[in-house]
């Protein structure tokens, strides 16, 4: 499939997705959004993507936000939309059945950052530089960022953020948990593959049940969760999976998943 705004390459498994407007630093406009959702809506049913990677192109930029001149001509009506439909997007990543990691190679603010939030794993270069600026436009997050950011960070910390918009770099981001994990930019892909070959080792099922009692649970009182978690649990132990898993330990050998 052709898309004008994200470029993508699966190479053994792993599905890399580039949103790809250097000229506005990957500024998600609709159409953007729109192809971002296409990948991932394709991917989903696609035995060979195994997991995902998502980064911007250029060397400046992750994504610096929703773009500044569709956002400008928003209505009360259009504005709620697009926002409704960013956050069907992003909640449709943060639920992606595999392991998706954001490589953040630069700029990552408002709803850039918010792309971030919604993958499950954050992996940034020393370049980057986080924040929700969208205060000093005079708005707010739209696509889940005041959601996901309070419950990654804590209340405290995200209202500092949000209501100061103020960026912070890697190391800062590293230190409060907004990223995993900080690295040399020449050595950002690199790490990110390095994260998800090894998850795409694991078993798939179990990655992808671990996944979804992390994400669904998060979102349910503790006793909820914890029922979400011993279903996924019981279900996990009726696959071929599980059974080669612990067979192959009993026999110390690597074990041989098949998704089954
Ligand atoms: N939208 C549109 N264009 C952008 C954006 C953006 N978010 N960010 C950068 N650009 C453009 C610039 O206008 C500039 O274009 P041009 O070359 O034509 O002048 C080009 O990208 C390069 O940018 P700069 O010259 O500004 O580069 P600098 O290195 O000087 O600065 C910054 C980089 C600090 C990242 C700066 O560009 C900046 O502050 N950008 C805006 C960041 C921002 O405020 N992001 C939040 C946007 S609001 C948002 O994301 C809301 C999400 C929820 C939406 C809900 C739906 C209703």
């Amino acid at each position: 499939m052709a898309y004008e705004n994200v470029r993508t390459e699966v190479r053994d498994g792993l599905l890399v997705l580039t949103i790809d407007r250097a000229k506005v630093l990957n500024a998600l406009n609709a159409a953007t959004m729109e192809e971002i959702y296409e990948v991932f809506a394709a991917a989903r049913s696609d035995e060979k993507v195994k997991a995902v990677i998502v980064t911007g192109g250029g060397d400046k930029a992750f994504v610096a936000g929703a773009d500044i001149g569709e956002l400008a001509q928003k209505t009360p009506t259009t504005g709620k939309e697009t926002s409704e439909r960013g956050q069907f997007i992003l909640s449709f990543i943060e639920r992606f059945p595999k392991p998706v990691i954001a490589a953040i190679n630069g700029f990552a603010l408002g709803g850039g950052c918010e792309l971030a939030l919604a993958c499950h794993i954050r992996i940034a270069s020393e370049k980057a530089q986080l924040g929700l600026p969208e205060v000093t436009l005079g708005i707010i997050p739209g696509y889940g960022g005041t959601q996901r950011m309070a419950r990654l960070l804590g209340k405290g910390k995200a209202l500092e953020l949000i209501c100061t918009g103020d960026r912070i770099g890697a190391a800062e981001a590293e230190r409060i948990g907004l990223v995993n994990k900080v690295v040399p930019a020449d050595q950002l892909m690199a790490t990110a593959e390095e994260m998800a070959r090894k998850i795409m080792s694991r078993g798939p099922l179990a990655v992808r049940a671990a996944i979804e009692a992390v994400m669904s649970g998060s979102d349910m009182p503790s006793a909820e969760g914890q029922f979400l978690e011993a279903t996924l649990f019981g279900l996990l132990c009726a696959s071929e999976d599980t059974k080669e898993g612990m067979k192959a330990f009993l026999e110390k050998r690597p074990a041989s998943f098949k998704g089954k």
